[in-house]
């Protein structure tokens, strides 16, 4: 077993949408932890560092205008083989090729309204994690359903 984080961002369409709490649940159901979770308005700094490694690509700036276009929600959700495992619950980039089953998939249609982002490996999770949270707001706590969800 090896328990990783990653980070999840509910982008502001899924807000606008009302899928917050349907695509928390998906997380939940799964027998995943939430360790973290705020609403925020992106600033342009945050925006910029966030998506840097498509700096320079024609959808650049149509991203970074996106992110900030409305709340979002971070939240950092924590399990064995988290980074993976989301980003399978989470689908293709473009949601036409996202397997029925996932997030972008059920609930959205267009690769600029896809809903969602999640860490795409250990490298980028923690330097995300880090971005969107300081330290003193990712808490550690037990849940009581993990007997039940892991077996060891
Ligand atoms: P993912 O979010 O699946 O990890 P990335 O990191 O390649 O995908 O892209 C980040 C975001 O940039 C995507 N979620 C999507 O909103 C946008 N994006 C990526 N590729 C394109 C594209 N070809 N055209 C428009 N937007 C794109």
């Amino acid at each position: 077993m090896k328990i990783e984080r990653t980070l999840v961002l509910v982008k502001p369409d899924a807000v606008q949408r009302g899928l917050v709490g349907d695509i928390i649940s998906r997380f939940e159901h799964k027998g995943m932890k939430i360790s973290a979770l705020r609403m925020l308005m992106v600033s342009s700094e945050l925006a910029k560092k966030h998506y840097g490694e498509h700096e320079g690509k024609d959808f650049y700036k149509g991203l970074v205008n996106f992110i900030r276009a409305g709340p979002l929600v971070a939240m950092i959700v924590e399990g064995d083989g988290a980074i993976a495992v989301v980003r399978k619950m989470v689908g293709s980039t473009n949601p036409k090729d996202a397997l029925p089953g996932t997030i972008r998939h059920d609930f959205s249609i267009h690769t600029g309204r896809n809903l969602i982002h999640a860490s795409d490996s250990a490298k980028s999770a923690e330097r995300e994690i880090t971005l969107f949270f300081d330290i003193d707001e990712i808490i550690e706590y037990e849940k009581n359903e993990e007997t039940w969800v892991y077996e060891k």
